[in-house]
C-alpha cells in the first residue's frame, strides 16, 4: 500500500490538504485583528476562535480575527508550534459514534508572549484596532478568594507587578496598562470579556481588576468602573488534554502534521451579556447566544456540569478510573451523580425560564459518557481548590440555609480530602496533584479529623462550612471511612441507600 502524503499545517498548504479536512471559507489574508485573547489553551481554540472562524466563514466579516497572548515561559511551547503553523491548528471533534471532524481554524493571526516583552502585549491590547480583551485565565487565575470576592494583594507576582507596573506578571497588570494608554489618549476603552467557569464571570472580573488599579491611580480606577463594559457569559463545550495518539492520528490517518491539535466533544454553548463598548461578532449568527442577564445560564452550568465533573473527578480518582466516561459507564457512579444533580443541586438553582432542566442533565450524561472524549480525571482534579469553592461550595452552602441534602457533596468533599494528603487513590498508586495551594492542603488532610476538621478550616474555599455541625459530623465520618479504608464506592452505595 502507499504511504500517505504528510502535509505539513500552513497556509500554503491549506488548498491541498485531503478533502476529509474541513478548511476556512475565508481568504485569511484579509483578516484584521479585533480581539486579544490572553490565555490560548485548548478551551480558547475549541470555543472562541471556533465560533469566530464560523463566523467570518458564515458572514465574510473578517474585521475579528484574534490576536493571542500567552504570559509566561510556559507558554512558549505553544506560541512556537502555532507560528510555525501560521497559527493554524486543527480542531478534531469526536461524536460519539467514533466519527472525527477535522476543521482547520483560521481565526488567530498571531501570537505574542509578554514574559518576552510587555509591552508589545500592553501596545496590542491598547491599539485602535482592539475591540475586545478576552480572557481564559482559569479560575485560579483570578488571583481572588472566591468566598469574600476580594483580590489577593498577598500573591508575591501581584507585589512586583505594583512595583513595576511597566513589566507585569499577571494579566491585571496587562489590562490596566493597556487602558491607562487609551484613557490618556481620550480613546473609548475596549470590551473585557472573560470566558472562565465562575459565576458572574464579568462582574468578578470588573470588581479584582478595579480593586488592582485603585492601588496604582485611583482616576484611572475609576474611570475603568465607569466606562469598561464586562459582559457576563456562561462558555460550554467539553476539551479534553491533547494526546501523543491525537496528534498520531492525523499524521498517519488523515496525512496532516498538526504538532498541537485540540480535541473535543460535539456539543457547544455560549450564552453571552450583550454589553460590548466597541461592537462584537454577531456570534449569534453561528449558534451563540445573546441575552440580557446570563445568571440563570451559567449558575445551571458550573453547578451541574462543572460541579458534575468534579464528583465524578475526585470519587473516581480514589476508585482508580481514569477518565469521565469510565465513571459514568458504572452504575453506582452514574447514579450518584444522577442523586446529586437531582437533590442537592436543582433544588437550589434560580429559576430557569424556557429551559428544559430534565433534558440538560440527560443531555450531560450523555455528554460525559462519550467513550471517544476520554476526560481525563487528572485534568479535571487540576486546580481543585479554585473548582471546589466555584462549582460545588455554593450549592452546599445554599442547601445548609435551606435545610436541604448536602450528603453527596460532603462525600466529595471528604474524597478530596483523602486525595490530598494521599496523592494516591485506595490501591496505592500515586495521583497527579496540580494546584496552588497543594502543598497546604496536604498538610492540613494529614491532622486529624476530630472535632473542626483542619482541612475544612480554609476560608477561601470553605467559607464558613466548619460552623455547620451536621455538615461536618457527616464529612467527619466519610473521612473516617475513607481513611479506615472502607472503600469509596460502598461509601457512595451506603449514601445512595438512604
Ligand atoms: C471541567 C471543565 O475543568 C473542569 O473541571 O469541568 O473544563 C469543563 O469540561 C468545561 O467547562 C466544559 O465546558
Amino acid at each position: 500500500m502507499p504511504s500517505l502524503n504528510v502535509m505539513a499545517l500552513n497556509d500554503k498548504n491549506l488548498k491541498s490538504l485531503p478533502n476529509n479536512v474541513i478548511v476556512p471559507k475565508y481568504d485569511r489574508k484579509l483578516v484584521k485583528t479585533g480581539i486579544v485573547h490572553v490565555g490560548v489553551g485548548g478551551f480558547h481554540r475549541s470555543h472562541q476562535a471556533f465560533y469566530t472562524d464560523e463566523y467570518m466563514g458564515h458572514t465574510g466579516d473578517l474585521r475579528w480575527g484574534i490576536c493571542g497572548v500567552g504570559l509566561r515561559e510556559a507558554d512558549r511551547k505553544m506560541k512556537d508550534i502555532l507560528e510555525n503553523q501560521d497559527y493554524l491548528y486543527t480542531l478534531m471533534v469526536k461524536h460519539s459514534d467514533g466519527r472525527i471532524e477535522n476543521r482547520v481554524i483560521g481565526s488567530l493571526t498571531n501570537f505574542l508572549l509578554g514574559c518576552d516583552n510587555p509591552q508589545v502585549v500592553i501596545d496590542k491590547m491598547a491599539a485602535d484596532e482592539t475591540k475586545i480583551v478576552s480572557l481564559t485565565i482559569t479560575e485560579a487565575g483570578y488571583n481572588y478568594n472566591p468566598a469574600t470576592g476580594e483580590f489577593n494583594f498577598d500573591n508575591p507576582d501581584v507585589k512586583h507587578d505594583l512595583a513595576h507596573p511597566e513589566a507585569p506578571r499577571l494579566v491585571f497588570g496587562y489590562l490596566v496598562a493597556a487602558l491607562k494608554q487609551r484613557k490618556e489618549a481620550g480613546k473609548v476603552p475596549f470590551t473585557i470579556q472573560s470566558c472562565d467557569n465562575i459565576q458572574h464571570n464579568g462582574d468578578v472580573t470588573r470588581k479584582i481588576l478595579v480593586a488592582y488599579a485603585r492601588e496604582l491611580d485611583a482616576d484611572l480606577a475609576l474611570w475603568i468602573e465607569r466606562e469598561v463594559s464586562f459582559p457576563n457569559a456562561m462558555v460550554d463545550r467539553i476539551t479534553p488534554v491533547t494526546t501523543p495518539s491525537d496528534i498520531e492520528y492525523l499524521r498517519s490517518e488523515i496525512g496532516l502534521e498538526d504538532k498541537w491539535p485540540v480535541t473535543c466533544e460535539k456539543f457547544l454553548q455560549w450564552v453571552i451579556e450583550d454589553r460590548f463598548s466597541q461592537g462584537r461578532p454577531d456570534w449569534d449568527k453561528v449558534g451563540a447566544q445573546f441575552v440580557p442577564d446570563v445568571t440563570p445560564y451559567e449558575t445551571m452550568k458550573i453547578r451541574l456540569l462543572n460541579a458534575g465533573h468534579t464528583v465524578l473527578g475526585m470519587l473516581g480518582s480514589l476508585h482508580g478510573y481514569k477518565t469521565i466516561d469510565e465513571c459514568v459507564r458504572d452504575p453506582v457512579f452514574a447514579e450518584f451523580l444522577t442523586k446529586f444533580m437531582d437533590e442537592e443541586v436543582t433544588p437550589v438553582l434560580p429559576p430557569l425560564e424556557g429551559i428544559d432542566l430534565s433534558a440538560y442533565k440527560s443531555t450531560l450524561l450523555e455528554r460525559f459518557g462519550n467513550p471517544n472524549i476520554k476526560d481525563a480525571l487528572s485534568r479535571i482534579c487540576l486546580d481543585s481548590s479554585s473548582k471546589v469553592a466555584t462549582f460545588l461550595v455554593p450549592t452546599v452552602v445554599e442547601n445548609l440555609k435551606r435545610k436541604g441534602e448536602f450528603r453527596l457533596s460532603a462525600l466529595t468533599i471528604a474524597a478530596w480530602c483523602y486525595y490530598s494528603a494521599m496523592h494516591a487513590d485506595q490501591a496505592g498508586n500515586a495521583l497527579e496533584v496540580n494546584d496552588a495551594m497543594a502543598d497546604e492542603l496536604h498538610e492540613l488532610a494529614r491532622q486529624p479529623s476530630e472535632g473542626i476538621p483542619a482541612f475544612l478550616t480554609v476560608s477561601s474555599i470553605f467559607g464558613d462550612l466548619p460552623k455547620h455541625e451536621g455538615f461536618v459530623a457527616d464529612y467527619n465520618s466519610f473521612v473516617d471511612g475513607l481513611f479506615a479504608n472502607v472503600e469509596v464506592k460502598s461509601l457512595m452505595q451506603s449514601v445512595l441507600q438512604v
